[in-house]
C-alpha cells in the first residue's frame, strides 16, 4: 500500500470508530470511503459492531458493502445516524467540493439526512478556498445538455463536459456532469443558488455547512477539523 493510501485508510478508521451498533450509516463513494466500508464489514464480522445498516451513495459502494457483509438499504425519509464520505476539496470552515467520483447527487441526497457527516481525506484535499485545486462538478440532465452548458458558461466559463474514453460520463442517475472552473473570488452560497436555479441543472458538488467533522491524514498524523 502506498503512503497516500495508508493515510486515507488511517482517516477512514478514525471515522468508523464513531459508528455505534444499531446505527444507520451513510456509505460514501471513492477510494477513501472504500476503506471505511471495508472496516465496517470487518467490525461486523468480528462482532465489534452489530446491527448496522448502510445506505449507499453509489451503485459501486452498495456493491462493495454487500461484498464485505454490510447490509444495504435504499434511502428512505428516516434520518441516518452518521455518514462517512470523502471529498475533493475541504475548506477551513469544512465547506466542500465533492463529485469528482461522479456520485454527488446520491451523496447529497443521502448526507443531507445524516445527523453527522464525517469527512475523511488525506492532506492533499485541504484548500484555503474552494476551487483552488479541483473543478466543481455539476450534474446536468442529458436532455438539452448543450443548452444547459451554454447557460452555465455565461457565469462559469472554462468548464467542460466530463468524458470517459470516447463517450460522455453518465452518472448512476443517468445524467451528465459539467466540470466547472471556479472563479478566484466567489461567495459559495450565492454561487450554489445561481447554479441550482439554472435550467437543466440537477445538483452541484458544493456541500456547504453540511460536514460536522473531518479527519485529514498527513504523514505526521491525523488532524481532526471541526
Ligand atoms: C466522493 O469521492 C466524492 O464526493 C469525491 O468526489 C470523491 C473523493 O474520492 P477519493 O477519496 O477517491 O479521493 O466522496
Amino acid at each position: 500500500m502506498s503512503d497516500l493510501e495508508a493515510l486515507k485508510k488511517e482517516a477512514a478508521l478514525r471515522a468508523v470508530a464513531l459508528v455505534q451498533s444499531g446505527q444507520r450509516v451513510g456509505l460514501g463513494t471513492g477510494s477513501t470511503a472504500k476503506y471505511a466500508i471495508e472496516e465496517l464489514g470487518r467490525l461486523l464480522q468480528t462482532g465489534e459492531l452489530q446491527g448496522i445498516v448502510g445506505v449507499a451513495t453509489s451503485k459501486a459502494s452498495a456493491e462493495l458493502a454487500r461484498e464485505v457483509g454490510v447490509p444495504v438499504e435504499d434511502l428512505d425519509p428516516r434520518p441516518l445516524d452518521i455518514a462517512i464520505d470523502g471529498a475533493d476539496e475541504i475548506a477551513p470552515n469544512l465547506d466542500l467540493v465533492k463529485g469528482l467520483g461522479g456520485a454527488l447527487l446520491r451523496e447529497k441526497l443521502t448526507e443531507v439526512q445524516a445527523r453527522r457527516l464525517i469527512i475523511i481525506a488525506d492532506h492533499t484535499k485541504l484548500v484555503k478556498q474552494l476551487g483552488e485545486k479541483a473543478p466543481l462538478p455539476i450534474e446536468i440532465a442529458q436532455f438539452g445538455f448543450l443548452s444547459t452548458i451554454e447557460r452555465l458558461r455565461e457565469f462559469l466559463p472554462g468548464g467542460r463536459l466530463r468524458m470517459v474514453g470516447a463517450g460522455n460520463f453518465v452518472t448512476d442517475n443517468g445524467n451528465y456532469i459539467y466540470d466547472a472552473q471556479l472563479p478566484e473570488q466567489f461567495d459559495p452560497a450565492e454561487l450554489e443558488r445561481r447554479i441550482k436555479s439554472t435550467l437543466g441543472v440537477v445538483d452541484t458538488g458544493l456541500f456547504l455547512g453540511m460536514a460536522e467533522r473531518a479527519f485529514v491524514a498527513a504523514p505526521d498524523g491525523v488532524q481532526e477539523l471541526e
